[in-house]
């Protein structure tokens, strides 16, 4: 028996592999395409012939495959397999997904850990890494060990549905932050400017208005956004058609920032003018 074994060998599940046999956990690894395995063996892990050799090889199995598709695909051939298993999913998807798979796992006899992985491939193993994990308790307790090879786990509750959750909202944060940096550097571009000179007052920019989350956090909590309020939404609606228009003026595309300029006009239609930014929550909130 090995300590855990690891289907799926992309980069992330490559990384994972690497960040078990590095904290001296006998690994076994398997992959639809057999080759990428190759670099791992040569760190010491038990290369599987088939998926059911990987589940049959150690009770924690860890899958990190595209999407939850090829979970299926992959594991359908295993299914007879994963009775007594552990199986910790880390592949993205959604809180249905995870919710489906908790349940076809149990039918199968497997205690389900669903994880997200807030991280990339190179962070692995550092504490800067976070993983989030949701489902069977007993699982996460039993295996906190040697998934703290991996990074910081956090673990959020019984509702295998939570950490997709978590991980797409903390990705919708990122996407988000990413739209608005390639706009802005788009932007810039027009005149000359690179993107690297670029960065010297986009980083700082960034970092001084994430300093603004706590407040807007605070608002949204107590749903009242006239509190304390600094920029309302009424100037920021009418700077962000300044966004647009010059952006137009530039020959820059408006399909990143176009969505939120309709939403600050609902808002101030809507009377929310004093109000801050943060009150566009109610027009998207269920
Ligand atoms: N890489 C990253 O930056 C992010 C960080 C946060 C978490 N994500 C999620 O991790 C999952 C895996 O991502 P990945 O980076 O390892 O992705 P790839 O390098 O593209 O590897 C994909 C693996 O999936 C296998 N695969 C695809 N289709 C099938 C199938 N039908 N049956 C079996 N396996 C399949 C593929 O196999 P192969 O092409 O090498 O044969 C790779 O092992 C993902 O959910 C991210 O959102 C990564």
């Amino acid at each position: 028996m090995s300590d855990v074994s690891v289907i799926g060998l992309g980069a992330m599940g490559s990384a994972l592999a690497s960040g078990f046999l590095k904290r001296g956990h006998a690994t076994t690894i398997w992959n639809r395409s057999a080759e990428k395995a190759e670099p791992l063996v040569a760190k010491g892990a038990v290369r599987a012939p088939t998926v059911v050799d990987a589940v049959v090889a150690s009770r924690l199995v860890v899958v990190c495959l595209l999407n939850y598709d090829t979970v299926f695909d992959a594991l359908g051939a295993a299914s007879d397999a994963l009775a007594g298993r552990v199986l910790v999913n880390l592949t993205n998807g959604t809180p249905a997904q995870a919710r489906d798979m908790s349940k076809w796992a149990a039918e199968r006899g497997a205690d389900y850990l669903d994880g997200g992985i807030m991280a990339i491939p190179p962070m692995i193993g550092q504490p800067e890494a976070l993983l989030l994990y949701s489902g069977s308790k007993t699982a996460f307790d039993a295996h906190q060990r040697e998934l703290e090879s991996l990074g910081t786990g956090k673990y959020l509750g019984r509702d295998a549905g939570l950490a997709a959750l978590y991980d797409l909202a903390l990705l919708s944060a990122m996407w988000g932050m990413y739209a608005g940096a390639l706009h802005a550097v788009a932007l810039v571009g027009t005149e000359k400017v690179a993107a690297r000179e670029f960065m010297s007052l986009l980083i700082p920019w960034t970092h001084a208005m994430a300093e603004g989350l706590p407040q807007m956090a605070e608002q949204i909590d107590t749903r009242d956004y006239t509190k304390d309020v600094v920029s309302n939404l009424a100037m920021q609606a009418a700077a962000y058609a300044n966004l647009i228009e010059a952006s137009k003026a530039q020959g820059v595309s408006t399909e990143l920032i176009a969505p939120m300029h309709d939403l600050m006009n609902r808002g101030v239609a809507a009377g929310h003018g004093a109000a801050d930014l943060s009150s566009m929550i109610e027009l998207i909130k269920k």
